[in-house]
């Protein structure tokens, strides 16, 4: 079972991003209704760096969508001040999303993190900014998890979020961000993870990002990937993460085992599965045309 949270509920929608400034509910609280509905266990409360009166809008979101739902809720805000006035008013335990290890922001993100009891995703960005390779992400992790723990932040409140690149810009990123997922528990036992899997898709053709993102969480299951940040609306995407998939999950772990795999034995489904993952384990080479050839 992986825990998923939809990530929706975004400023940069062209019906919620007027919806959020004009502070009308409706298009809120539908959206996080359905998210619901969908069967999620986290909306996403994603109000982008909200450097205007961000502390103002987190705090009407999280008001608006607790009316309609008591689904826990993950806040999305680089804005610290907009962070803490969310977790003043968050009823269930939420998840702060994110901190990263910038300087200035750490300290300040952990007080907050033990104030308000929170769960909170590390996330994987540093001072010199997006880590190269996994053993970069390995040094930050490590140091996120040691400065939580001084403070008294136990490993299970922390979700290492290793950050996920698009499969057409970068291979070997992709490629460390498994790497780094297969070392999580070695250096840090007890901690939690997430990953943004549309990330992964990002610059492909829509109609064919799901294909990747479904993929991307099969591949992760096999690191015991404990959360996902993704599509409420994919109900594929959503039986994997239930378990509901075992053949598939299976076939696909095949291939990450280098083990001969013969197209002529699957069905369509599989086969795309498992052309999807040559490209992700770095195999095939990625194109638009990936599933056709
Ligand atoms: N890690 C963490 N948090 C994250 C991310 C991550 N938050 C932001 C992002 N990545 C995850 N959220 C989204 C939200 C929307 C989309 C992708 C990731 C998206 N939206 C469609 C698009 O842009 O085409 C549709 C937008 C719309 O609703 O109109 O792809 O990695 N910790």
């Amino acid at each position: 079972m992986t825990i998923l949270i939809g990530e929706n509920l975004n400023i940069m929608s062209k019906t919620l991003g007027p919806a959020m400034k004009e502070r009308n509910p409706g298009p809120v609280q539908a959206m996080a209704r359905a998210e619901a509905e969908a069967g999620i266990d986290y909306i996403d409360l994603n109000i982008g760096p909200a450097r205007k009166a961000g502390d103002e809008l987190m705090q009407w979101v999280v008001k608006t969508v607790q009316e309609v739902t008591d689904t826990p809720l993950s806040l999305d805000t680089t804005n610290l001040v907009a962070m803490e006035a969310g977790l003043k008013v968050a009823a269930n335990k939420p998840l702060m999303n994110s901190i990263s290890l910038q300087p200035d922001r750490l300290e300040r993100g952990l007080e907050l993190t033990r104030q308000y009891n929170a769960n909170v995703i590390g996330l994987l960005w540093g001072a010199e900014g997006m880590p190269r390779d996994a053993n970069e992400r390995c040094a930050l992790a490590v140091d996120f998890v040691y400065r939580a723990n001084q403070m008294g932040i136990p490993n299970e409140s922390i979700w290492i979020d290793p950050i996920a690149t698009p499969v057409s810009v970068e291979i070997n990123q992709v490629k460390a961000c498994f790497e780094f997922m297969s070392m999580l528990q070695d250096i840090a036992p007890g901690c939690k993870s997430t990953v943004g899997l549309s990330n992964i898709s990002n610059g492909t053709p829509a109609h064919l990002r799901p294909f990747l993102n479904r993929t991307f969480l099969i591949m992760l299951m096999r690191y015991g990937l404990h959360s996902a940040i993704a599509d409420a609306f994919d109900p594929e995407l959503k039986h994997i993460a239930s378990g509901n998939r075992p053949e598939m999950v299976e076939v696909v772990h095949r291939v990450m085992d280098g083990a001969a795999v013969s197209l002529g034995s699957l069905n369509e489904e599989q086969i795309r599965h498992v052309k999807t993952a040559r490209v992700l384990t770095g195999e095939s080479l990625y194109s638009h045309s990936w599933l056709e050839v």
